[in-house]
């Protein structure tokens, strides 16, 4: 009796211990999200662990066997931080998918790492034209500047839109911004009369707006990132620039669906084009925008709530593909690609590129129920990135 007893209990202990380990790891599918959750761009950040957080609680944390642990780290967008942060998440805690990457320098100070150990790297946020050259591993839903760019220089000069000033933060997005508008509105008959370039860190908008004011475009065209959007529109308000006629206009990342509500009613008749807006009339989109809304306080999702958001599709689709059973490489393979209706609209993951193609809109400013929104009202359909082309 004694001895049946104890047998039992050393198979009992033996299964476990052969077992437990093993099950515990691989069992588990870990993503790791590297955000900016604090400093200049924390908005990017909160936007999109929001997202995510609510694909998961939408799409449940059990895919193909597997229970998804979302690690979510803070690189204050310091890009040595990001990278550090990438080699302990591969090395330390086996992360199965690097995601994330609020600006364009943190996506690719990661790179070689997602490289190195085949690790897929999926960019939610930065839009640099070259960030999908600098990995096979990475796979970008957000979109690229030079895919919101082009469709504004065709808009503008049959708008009355010919003289150009152009204004953007001096970092890879916004001299992507700069090019290929100023390309663009060339080829069209228009011209780029002067182009100013800001720096990204605590940028002091004033002396280059006075500068614009005395140049006196038709327009002034604007890229700065997501969150710095409401400081130029306070101060080319204060400056009176409207009532002199220059209109602003620039891609969607100045009329921040995060902020746009608290720019006021100056913001009335801007023109932008992007990729998402929280007004986009879609019944999918209806349903997302309420429950992001529902489970952050009434918060809006901005454009980059929903690359978060695609993000996270493309891998639980991916894994789903794969069985559970994939490395990096079949996990890449399966997110090439993947075509869905996203809550922006139609998009897919060209499998050659591993870059986003998605509908741009144009969209103008306007007051509905009490409250700013960007609504579009001219579309371009299935829009590569055309810094591929070249
Ligand atoms: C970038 C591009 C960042 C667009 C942004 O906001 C943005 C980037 C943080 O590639 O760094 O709106």
């Amino acid at each position: 009796m004694q001895n049946r007893t104890l047998l039992a209990s050393a198979v009992l202990a033996m299964a476990t211990l052969a077992s437990a380990p093993a099950t515990a790891q691989d069992n588990k599918f870990k993503i790791g999200l590297i955000l900016p959750m604090t400093g200049q761009q924390a908005t990017t950040g909160r936007q999109i662990e929001a997202a995510a957080r609510l694909y998961m609680a939408q799409n449940g944390d059990t895919v193909a066997g597997k229970k998804i642990e979302l690690i979510v780290k803070d690189d204050t967008s310091v890009p040595d931080v990001t990278k550090r942060l990438a080699q302990e998440m591969v090395v330390n805690d086996k992360v199965n998918v690097l995601a994330g990457f609020g600006i364009t320098p943190s996506a690719l100070a990661t790179a070689p790492i997602a490289t190195q150990s085949k690790t897929p790297q999926v960019v939610m946020a930065a839009a640099t034209s070259s960030i999908t050259e600098a990995s096979p591993y990475i796979v970008r839903t957000s979109f690229t500047l030079p895919q919101a760019a082009v469709a504004l220089a065709d808009w503008a000069p049959k708008n009355g839109i010919k003289k150009v000033v152009t204004l953007v933060s001096d970092y890879g997005p916004g001299i992507d911004a700069e090019k290929y508008f100023k390309e663009r509105l060339t080829f069209n008959g228009g011209q780029v009369t002067e182009a100013l370039r800001v720096p990204l860190r605590n940028p002091d908008f004033a002396p280059f707006l006075q500068k614009v004011r005395d140049l006196k475009p038709d327009a002034l065209f604007v890229f700065v990132p997501s969150g710095a959007g409401a400081a130029v529109m306070k101060q080319f308000l204060e400056r009176g620039m409207d009532k002199a006629g220059i209109k602003l206009i620039g891609t969607g990342d100045v009329t921040d669906d995060d902020q746009l509500n608290d720019m006021g009613d100056g913001a009335l008749g801007v023109v932008t084009s992007h990729h998402y807006s929280t007004a986009h009339p879609s019944p999918l989109n209806k349903k997302f925008v309420e429950a992001f809304g529902k489970a952050n306080k009434g918060m809006r999702p901005n454009f980059m709530a929903v690359g978060g958001y695609d993000g996270m599709r493309v891998i639980y689709e991916a894994l789903k593909a794969t069985k559970g059973n994939g490395g990096g490489d079949a996990l890449l393979a399966a997110m090439k690609g993947q075509i869905f209706e996203s809550p922006r609209g139609p998009m897919f993951i060209d499998a050659q590129t591993r870059d986003v193609v998605q509908n741009i809109y144009l969209r103008k400013v306007e007051k509905k129920d009490g409250q700013l929104y960007n609504v579009e009202f001219d579309v371009i359909k299935d829009v590569k990135d055309p810094g591929k082309a070249k």
